[in-house]
């Protein structure tokens, strides 16, 4: 089974939102943003800007018919700025002409007088002060104060992660064209179709039903596209609402870096607590999290943080507490994991501290608390597998841990400056919207009379081969050859109140959807087969674009049963539901069981540094993973090797930097800001599937598990196995437990 836009994109003729043809009379629009990162606004000076040639309208926030508000969680965020701005690169206003670079040329002439208002960029800061988008919250079990007390090794720490940008190759792109009266047509580069739709309306103040919103396929999304992309789509939106005229709104590469928000920032405190053996008994953790200037996405991510605040462990006494602190960046938003790989950088930074402060090594205290199957997790659920210990049990085998160690020993006793390190990352990440609400998918099938099959669902292809699956599920059920299927654009008016492509469940829950919606009308042409063959219907089925009876070849083909059914008059469409089942969360008491199920793996990652220059590469990643029964082994890999190496990038080389007092983002360039390119991929990458135990078919897409996020958190290996690699040249090395360690700060490390 292969990607079914691979060739499409190979040849370039796949098909993204800056690419459709502009109807006639097609505007276009350049955003003007803030200058400023806190600021009250005395005036916004457009005149200039409006006398310019081909500049049509500029709009600001008067001129919002309905409520200036796209908040979604909390509705804290304003689609243009009014009386005060909080971040540099918050829109401010919309310039509208005839050309793109008429646009963008007077979107530059535009100017702001303000009052500045002190900016804050650091998470502490705001949580010092109070600036909290909601109140705290706390995940715990146990009674971790008495245990602390008691625990033979108590160490405490802090640690920072920092944020990463999504760098999607198709940067946040929206198209919207007039329908007849209030209706409207929006193209849309976005992971979230209904939430744009949604917002549309309330901008405008114009019903639902009058807002379309179509995406055929995103350029990457990586969650930056979960909520961030709703703006420049109600933008586009309002404009066309206003001039009655088509209007496309592209963001370039620097607009995107700036105005976007990205991963969150995170800064931790921790207390551990073992025992003589090392045996985990207690954790105390506080995330404080860098939210940015509004809410957009920041509180489901934070409890995401919380629901893997034990990572891959079994641990009894647990207070983990998470602050959203509101500081003056652009807002920090959905990225691949979604909270999950800062909860668990630092389980693994104070398991690394414990093993220097105790003497015992890291990979002992790692194994004897990985959790088991019946472990419960501080929020109630039980651990149902004992998947985490076998994946870490076959990596050792095959990865040959023990003789790797030996030869790593041998080689940093002959090498002065250049070392190796290796390190062991047990990922166990959850799998199903937190939100259990949201856990749940729609699909629309259509068989043609020519036996052709149509369907639509509410995932977004965003390149991940969620619609390749899909297609997958409908050719498998109707025994077809896959290119007889079809997956449609996702279109709000085919499939309504759609939840985000997001949470690794697009192919898991549409999948499912799709199957259903399959049976139906498979059930129905079995019967008009039976009927049409004079035989009982349980000795037919179809295979092979053909209808068997007691799996003997019958007269009827695929497409001949199809007309049948057309002319008998009975349905060849159907529409499905699909809901997680069995998940559910009282967040009153904060348990529950809000998972499907758990996706689990262990990398071994094998690095060697340069001490003297600060220079380092990835020579070898090991993983093993527990996939289920795949569907699609090529896609699966292709998910867990992109992961992997974004994961890699985090905690390596990509950093973000804000300048100190403006709080202007300075790594807005691709010159500024690098992300892991071919030269710096690991030597070699073995990614060994294992099926794992038996997952139920109804909740993985026919047994198999969802893949997009869970293996990013491999990455965070690298950053422990170069330590290793810089405390084999340095052993008193300080350690602050911060990343990115980028190059520079390997060179500086004392
Ligand atoms: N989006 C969301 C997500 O709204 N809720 C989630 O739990 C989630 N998890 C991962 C990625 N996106
Ligand atoms: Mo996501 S981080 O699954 O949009």
């Amino acid at each position: 089974m292969k990607h079914f836009d691979a060739k499409l994109h190979v040849k370039g003729k796949s098909i993204f939102t800056a690419d459709i043809p502009e109807p006639a009379g097609t505007l276009h629009a350049a955003v003007f943003t803030s200058p400023c990162a806190h600021g009250n606004i005395l005036s916004i000076n457009t005149s200039v800007a409006a006398d310019l040639p081909g500049v049509v309208r500029i709009l600001t926030a008067k001129d919002i018919p309905g409520e200036n508000q796209i908040g979604n969680i909390v509705q804290d965020e304003h689609l243009l700025a009014e009386k005060t701005v909080h971040f540099i690169g918050e829109p401010v206003a919309i310039v509208l002409a005839e050309t793109k670079q008429q646009a963008y040329y007077a979107s530059k002439k535009i100017t702001m007088d303000l009052t500045e208002l002190e900016a804050i960029s650091d998470a502490r800061t705001a949580a010092k002060r109070g600036d909290l988008i909601v109140p705290p919250r706390t995940f715990s079990c146990g009674d971790t104060d008495t245990v602390m007390k008691n625990c033979t090794h108590v160490i405490t720490g802090t640690a920072e992660t920092g944020g990463q940008e999504h760098l999607y190759l198709e940067t946040q792109s929206s198209l919207c064209v007039p329908g007849e009266g209030p209706a409207l047509h929006i193209t849309s580069s976005t992971q979230s179709p209904s939430f744009v739709q949604k917002t549309v309306s309330k901008v405008l103040g114009i019903p639902i039903h009058q807002v379309q919103v179509d995406v055929l396929r995103l350029g990457g999304a990586f969650g930056g596209k979960e909520d961030q992309a709703t703006p420049w789509a109600v933008m586009a939106a309002l404009a066309t609402h206003l001039t009655g005229r088509p209007v496309k709104l592209i963001l370039s590469r620097h607009e995107d870096l700036v105005n976007t928000g990205k991963r969150h920032p995170y800064s931790y405190d921790f207390t551990i607590g073992l025992n003589e053996d090392g045996k985990i008994l207690a954790w105390i953790v506080d995330y404080y999290q860098n939210s940015g200037a509004v809410s957009d996405l920041s509180t489901a991510i934070l409890e995401r943080s919380l629901f893997h605040s034990t990572g891959s462990y079994f641990i009894p006494n647990v207070t983990a507490t998470g602050y959203c602190c509101k500081t003056n960046l652009a807002p920090n938003t959905a990225f691949r994991g979604f909270g999950g790989p800062q909860a668990m950088f630092v389980m693994e930074a104070a398991i690394h501290k414990a093993s220097i402060e105790t003497g015992l090594a890291v990979q002992h205290i790692q194994k004897i608390n990985l959790l088991k199957k019946g472990d419960s997790f501080p929020y109630g659920m039980l651990y149902s597998c004992n998947e985490t210990q076998t994946s870490w049990e076959i990596l050792e085998q095959v990865a040959e841990v023990s003789t790797t160690r030996d030869s790593i020993k041998k080689f940093n006793e002959n090498n002065k400056y250049m070392k190796k390190g290796i390190s062991m990352m047990p990922v166990c990440f959850g799998i199903s919207f937190t939100s259990t609400f949201l856990n749940q998918a729609n699909a629309l099938v259509h068989v043609y009379t020519d036996g052709s099959v149509g369907i639509s669902t509410s995932a977004v292809e965003m390149g991940q081969g969620v619609n390749s699956r899909i297609r997958q599920v409908a050719a498998e059920i109707f025994s077809i050859p896959v290119e007889r299927t079809k997956v449609e654009s996702t279109n709000t008016s085919r499939t309504a109140n759609t939840s985000p492509t997001a949470a690794s469940s697009g192919a898991d829950m549409n999948g499912n959807a799709t199957k259903i919606a399959c049976e139906k009308i498979k059930e129905r042409l079995l019967e008009v087969a039976a009927k049409e063959l004079n035989k009982d219907k349980k000795h037919l089925t179809l295979n092979n674009s053909s209808v068997l009876c007691n799996n003997n070849l019958t007269d009827l083909s695929w497409t001949q049963l199809v007309t049948i059914v057309y002319m008998s008059r009975i349905s060849l469409s159907c529409h499905a539901h699909y809901a997680t089942p069995g998940i559910h969360f009282d967040k009153t008491k904060e348990k529950g069981r809000p998972f499907a199920y758990h996706v689990t793996g262990t990398a071994v990652t094998e690095v060697t540094v340069d001490n003297l220059l600060g220079t380092y590469k990835v020579d070898r990643v090991t993983i093993v993973h527990h996939g289920g029964d795949q569907l699609n082994p090529l896609l699966d890999q292709g998910q867990v090797e992109g992961a992997l190496l974004q994961g890699i990038g985090w905690v390596t080389m990509e950093e973000l930097k804000w300048h100190e007092k403006s709080k202007r983002l300075q790594a807005d360039s691709l010159a500024t800001y690098k992300i892991p390119d071919i030269s710096f991929t690991p030597e070699s990458v073995t990614i060994l599937f294992a099926k794992g135990e038996e997952l139920d078919s109804n909740i993985g897409l026919k047994g198999s598990k969802a893949i997009g996020e869970p293996p990013f958190m491999y990455g965070i290996g690298t950053w422990f196995a170069l330590v290793e690699a810089m405390r084999a040249y340095n052993p008193k090395l300080v350690l602050d437990y911060s990343s990115p360690l980028t190059p520079e700060k390997v060179l500086m490390a004392k």
